[in-house]
């Protein structure tokens, strides 16, 4: 090999009719929606190395034990980011996620393609993000639609009254109000305070980013949330399932 010459190696996606094929794309999923309306606590615990907000939050764990952590602390489900660019993921740590407990995975990722979606359920996941920030009406409902044919649960993402009236749909399970600014990163509870009233009954709904403390999901509960998904939080420690213990116990 020639050291000089810079060698690029593109890994090839692997065609659907093979990701059809794959033992995990026949798996029962596990409904996290479900999990979510059932429980008094409702932690959905992300896995996440690092973000654009924070360059270092934790690179030294696996995700083995991070899921199995997860798992022993009984929180409702785990949030995997699959992102590799912003936020250090992949797929394969959805797949070692999969392999490490049997709680409902989401698959965190910016989904812009139906075939992300075939892919996470090849992957391992039981519930996908979709993200209103990003995407048209038609395209939301196409991806939801999608998603409920392979019994995946659907988590549409908000940050505003106007993606949230353009969203809501029946192909929706889960509404998740993001109380992070995507153009300042600033954290804010009180967007989720102020959207809950305009999310109807029908969906289960969601709190996301910068809940630090079980004070917080005491304060959102009673505007009707079921869902509170932690990352940075727990990921700051080392040990983040025993973290998310003690915000069950
Ligand atoms: C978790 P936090 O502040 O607890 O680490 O936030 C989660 O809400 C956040 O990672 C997130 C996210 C996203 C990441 C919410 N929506 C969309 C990537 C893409």
């Amino acid at each position: 090999i020639d050291k000089r010459q810079e060698v690029k190696i593109k890994k090839s996606l692997i065609p659907v009719k093979q990701l059809e094929q794959s033992v995990l794309f026949e798996r029962a999923t596990i409904s996290l929606a479900k999990n979510l309306s059932k429980s008094t606590t409702g932690i959905i615990a992300e896995h996440k190395r690092r973000s654009p907000s924070k360059e270092v939050i934790n690179h030294k764990l696996n995700v083995y034990d991070v899921a199995s952590g997860y798992e022993k602390a009984n929180v409702c489900g785990m949030s995997v980011l699959t992102d590799g660019k912003y936020f250090g993921g992949s797929l394969d740590d959805l797949l070692i996620a999969r392999a490490s407990c049997n709680i409902p995975l989401l698959r965190k990722e910016f989904i812009i393609d139906s075939y992300q979606i075939i892919e996470a359920k090849a992957h391992g996941a039981d519930a996908i993000l979709l993200i209103a920030a990003i995407l048209t009406k038609d395209k939301i409902k196409q991806y939801s639609e999608l998603a409920k044919s392979l019994n995946l649960d659907v988590l549409l993402e908000v940050h505003n009254e106007e993606e949230l009236h353009k969203s809501i749909m029946p192909s929706l399970d889960m509404i998740g109000v993001n109380n992070r600014n995507l153009k300042t990163f600033e954290v804010s509870l009180e967007t989720s305070k102020s959207l809950s009233s305009l999310i109807p009954n029908d969906f289960v709904k969601v709190s996301e980013s910068g809940i630090s403390a079980i004070d917080a999901i005491k304060t959102l509960q009673p505007f009707g949330y079921k869902g509170f998904l932690i990352g940075e939080n727990f990921m700051k420690t080392d040990n983040p399932g025993a973290n998310a213990k003690q915000f069950i116990e």
